[in-house]
């Protein structure tokens, strides 16, 4: 196992990060909280073979209960920003049934935060679904777009007096690419032409959310911003001399990187799938409705157009590219290509990095990860692109979804039979990282 560790010639890069740079740490409510019981993900979780490990999330981190102690280990990590989301399921857990403790628990957390110096950044949607919104049909009923909405301005109203920054829905792409394509997420289906109806949903129901806070923070003389946060990747032609590879990956860029980002900006959802789909649909009310670019990276896949494959697309990743636990290419100059592409298609808009990481159990390469990734960071804000934070992912280990607890993403490594909390070795650099705002250069 290799471990890296701070020199002692204390050689930081020489260029550091701009004055008002923030750090931060993201996660999401249904995967650090625990006994998220009104959930479709919950539900889901208790399928047989719904999860790869087959443990449903449970406590999952048992944040619920220990807002305080987590709240410490977030300040001592240095940063100015905490990303977590706001779970709807517990929120409103019947229709138009408003759950007053759950809101004051949230309503505890911000102040928590805030007394640490500490910027909530809030999420408002993070995969899960309340029950009874899957049940009418998820981003696929036609009542979504007020519900989302009328959920979202309960919050706001209630407990966002001192929030300024709002992501109304996390990775539009991955849940349709594993909810509606690979129906390996909740609800489960298989259909490339089923994802027209629920990015719609997705969209109109942002509008919306977005539209309403913004008339609700007018009225109180609040200034607040509200965006998305994409799922970005690089797609890249598995043969670069293969005129069939180049297409599929434009295919793939078009589609999942700028299809929903495009719709908030000009209001038109486009769906373009060679001989399945190709809807457009006008949305007016979505036009202009990011007043910041939420940036998830995490990887790059190469694409070979392949006709016996789902889709007729596979992804590949280079037999000499470094890999995460989970597989995933590490190459962290994406992290620049996304950020130029961004930059390039929506020229000076705020651009927040909303998550990245990466799954390492034994901590052997994240702090080199993190390392790369910041200076290819630090190089697009050379280049004056506007980024203003980073949030890494994760604060601390956490339920990853249909892949069960194995996955550590987490600066803080938790052991789920004691929920004993300890630092890792990256944490550790991160804090630093956090503290100067500067790069060391890492020894093995
Ligand atoms: O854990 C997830 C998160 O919920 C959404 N973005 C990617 C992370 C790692 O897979």
């Amino acid at each position: 196992m290799t471990s890296f560790m701070l020199s002692s010639t204390a050689s930081i890069h020489a260029a550091s990060f701009p004055k008002h740079f923030k750090w931060c740490v993201a996660t999401s409510a249904h995967q650090i909280e625990g006994h998220n019981i009104h959930s479709d993900w919950w539900e889901f979780e208790q399928r047989p073979g719904a999860i790869r490990d087959g443990h449903p999330s449970g406590a999952a981190a048992d944040h619920w209960n220990r807002l305080e102690q987590d709240t410490e280990l977030l300040a001592a990590l240095n940063v100015q920003q905490y990303r977590f989301s706001i779970e709807w399921a517990k929120i409103e857990p019947r229709p138009g049934e408003w759950n007053v403790e759950a809101l004051e628990h949230y309503r505890r957390e911000i102040e928590l935060l805030t007394e640490r110096g500490i910027e909530p950044l809030i999420t408002l949607q993070h995969f899960t679904l309340p029950k009874w919104v899957a049940d009418r049909g998820g981003f696929e009923w036609s009542g979504m777009p007020q519900a989302f909405a009328r959920y979202s301005e309960w919050v706001f109203s209630r407990i966002g007096g001192g929030v300024r920054d709002w992501i109304t829905i996390n990775e539009p792409q991955v849940v349709l690419a594993a909810g509606y394509i690979e129906g390996v997420h909740p609800p489960l289906k298989k259909d490339l032409k089923s994802v027209d109806l629920p990015a719609l949903g997705m969209i109109r129901a942002h509008a919306l959310a977005y539209h309403r806070l913004h008339e609700l923070a007018r009225s109180r003389g609040q200034e607040i911003r509200v965006g998305m946060a994409h799922h970005l990747r690089v797609y890249e032609p598995a043969s670069k001399w293969n005129p069939l590879d180049r297409f599929a990956a434009r295919l793939l860029d078009d589609l999942g990187n700028w299809s929903m980002v495009d719709a908030l900006e000009s209001g038109v959802l486009r769906i373009r799938i060679p001989f399945t789909l190709n809807v457009e649909h006008h949305v007016p009310e979505a036009r202009n409705t990011q007043d910041f670019l939420g940036v998830n990276y995490y990887s790059r896949d190469l694409i070979r157009l392949d006709l016996s494959s789902p889709g007729f697309l596979k992804r590949l990743v280079r037999k000499s590219s470094p890999r995460n636990d989970l597989g995933w290419e590490i190459h962290p100059e994406g992290l620049y290509k996304v950020l130029r592409a961004v930059n390039r298609r929506i020229p000076n808009r705020p651009i927040l990095i909303t998550e990245n990481g990466t799954a390492d159990h034994r901590d052997a390469f994240r702090s080199q990860f993190l390392v790369d990734h910041l200076k290819w960071l630090l190089r697009a804000i050379e280049d004056g692109i506007p980024v203003e934070n980073y949030c890494h992912w994760s604060f601390l280990d956490n339920y990853e979804w249909s892949e069960g607890f194995e996955p550590r993403f987490g600066l803080y490594e938790v052991n789920y039979s004691t929920q004993e909390r300890t630092l890792r070795n990256s944490g550790r650099i991160f804090s630093e990282i956090a503290r100067s705002s500067m790069l060391p250069d890492l020894k093995r």
